[in-house]
């Protein structure tokens, strides 16, 4: 059975990114587009449309133009879209790397994505360096570093900036990969995700109806930019509809509580472990928020009593979306003015978007109202996985339904319910956590002769990586020397955070680790 939207299509939207959200910047003049929430300092529509522009003639003057990708190392900042935006009107592809990534990850994603320029801040320029000299002892590519504000010895993208005209770029929209963000999707590694100018901007129409922002809407922005979440909402479409973007370059609680209050924030997107401050801490109850219309929760399960909590705490609107990086990212979101939502529900479907619940062992229709691995089809659905068309098949299928790995229900009213999750992706706060990944991590140890990762949930109900590690015989490994090793090689958030040291990981004829049956152990112990 297939589900469609109860919207209207929309028209598939076959324009670039950056004409798109940028198109009426210019006319926009002197609202404000982006605040630094911390120093103050804004950046007008009208000067991020004539950044973007001078970047642009100053990539392409450096020789990027259709095909090549910049990587984006940056916490958020006002010159984030600058460069953002400037790559793909240069016609260049810009893939995202997280600000608190190691070199290792970093020069993984950067040999992955063929990188030819690197663009961080001076703060993180001791990474960014040590991954461009990993990647030359590699490959023997060069991948010069650019700084967007300023440090000694690298140029910065400030630098750049020239006047003239980029000459017309051979970029189809339909085909032309804007943007290549890093998704591991429901196994294995990381890999880049290509997400056409297209799907962007197609996605950007879909969501427009269903959740409005206008011109003059405040919009917090603590998530980060380089992950899908972020840049779609935060970027794309706060930009496209005229909003002012107050960015956090990073989270502290009370900057963000702050910045609700005196920037008369408007919408906020968040995740779980925010919402969770938001019912929680004594501070929240002496704001006046009464300029808040709308906070959306997305990117990991809410929980149904938090949600409600938030909602009587601070007497806003609150909903959930639902996405993935493969989907351009949004396929479900909570319908402005909807309040007779159930608990824990997702929102309806986007138009032009078709969904399916499926057995994911026999690939049967679930019966009505039954949960099933939800597939999604539509213009949303990436290009596929950079240079891995096996991944991509086994994702997409051949009739073009996007297999999410995770398992949903709908109800007779066209309410959607993320239940449970049958991929391996692990989510810590909302960011993707690949097991295989720290699969790797841990066998690379001499004392570690077997490893697995699954979720598991903590007393807040986070869930959170747990590794399950065979030792070498003879090897006197502890549980701490591995939570110790692996957090040196990963991102902070990609740390395991339980260890089981054991005698045998579970595994089919195949060699394939059975998580399942790790999962089932985890359940039963005392
Ligand atoms: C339960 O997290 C994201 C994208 C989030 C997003 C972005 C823009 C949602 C709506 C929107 O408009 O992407 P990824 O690729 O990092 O992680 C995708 C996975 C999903 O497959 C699912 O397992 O994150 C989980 N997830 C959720 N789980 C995302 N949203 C939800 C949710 N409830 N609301």
């Amino acid at each position: 059975m297939i589900y469609s939207s109860r919207y209207p299509d929309v028209a598939v939207i076959d324009e670039l990114i950056h004409e798109r959200v940028l198109g009426a910047a210019a006319r926009r003049g002197s609202l404000p587009a982006l605040v630094d929430a911390v120093s103050g300092r804004t950046v007008t529509y009208g000067e991020l449309a004539t950044l973007v522009e001078r970047l642009a003639a100053g990539l392409a003057a450096e020789g990027i133009g259709a095909g090549d990708v910049v990587a984006l190392h940056s916490p958020n900042t006002v010159v984030f879209p600058v460069v953002f935006y400037a790559t793909t009107r240069a016609g260049g592809t810009v893939t995202t790397l997280s600000p608190l990534a190691t070199p290792q990850e970093m020069a993984k994603q950067l040999v992955d994505a063929g990188a030819r320029i690197l663009v961080t801040v001076a703060a993180l320029l001791g990474p960014a360096r040590a991954a461009a000299d990993q990647v030359r002892q590699e490959t023997g590519a060069v991948i010069e570093v650019l700084v967007c504000d300023e440090a000694e010895g690298h140029r910065s993208v400030l630098g750049l900036l020239r006047d003239g005209q980029v000459p017309p770029r051979d970029v189809d929209p339909a085909t032309g990969v804007a943007v290549l963000p890093y998704s591991s999707g429901t196994t294995g590694v990381p890999k880049g995700v290509m997400l056409t100018h297209r799907n962007i901007c197609t996605n950007l129409e879909q969501i427009s109806g269903l959740h409005r922002i206008e011109e003059g809407d405040r919009i917090i922005a603590i998530l980060p930019f380089f992950h899908i979440y972020g840049m779609a909402v935060l970027l794309n479409n706060a930009l496209l509809r005229g909003a002012t973007v107050y960015v956090h370059p990073r989270f502290d609680l009370d900057t963000f509580l702050t910045s609700l209050e005196r920037d008369r924030i408007t919408h906020a997107y968040l995740a779980p472990p925010v919402m969770l401050v938001l019912a929680k801490h004594p501070a929240v109850g002496e704001l006046d928020l009464s300029h808040l219309k709308r906070i959306i929760c997305a990117a990991a399960p809410l929980d149904a009593g938090l949600q409600a909590a938030v909602a009587d705490r601070l007497g806003v609107e609150i909903g959930q979306a639902y996405g993935m990086t493969e989907l351009s990212p949004g396929t479900h979101i909570h319908v402005d003015g909807n309040t007779d939502e159930p608990p824990a529900c997702v929102g309806h479907l986007f138009p032009s978007t078709e969904a399916r619940l499926v057995d994911p062992l026999t690939g049967a229709d679930a019966a009505p109202g039954e949960p099933g691995e939800l597939w999604i089809r539509g213009p949303q659905v990436m290009k596929g996985y950079f240079g891995r068309p096996e991944d991509t098949d086994a994702m997409v299928d051949a009739d073009g339904w996007l297999h999410t790995g995770d398992v949903a229900r709908v109800d007779a009213d066209g309410n959607w319910f993320i239940v449970d999750r049958v991929k391996e992706l692990i989510k810590y706060k909302g960011y993707q956590v690949a097991p295989a990944e720290l699969e790797a991590v841990l066998l690379s140890h001499p004392d570690i002769a077997d490893a697995a990762v699954i979720g598991v949930y903590d007393e807040e109900n986070n869930e959170v990586p747990k590794a399950f590690v065979v030792p070498m015989p003879g090897a006197t490994l502890t549980g701490e020397d591995v939570l110790r090793y692996v957090s040196g090689l990963v991102a902070p958030y990609k740390k395991v955070r339980r260890v089981e040291l054991i005698e045998a990981i579970p595994k089919a004829a195949s060699g394939k680790i059975l998580r399942r049956q790790l999962r089932q152990r985890e359940r039963t112990l005392p």
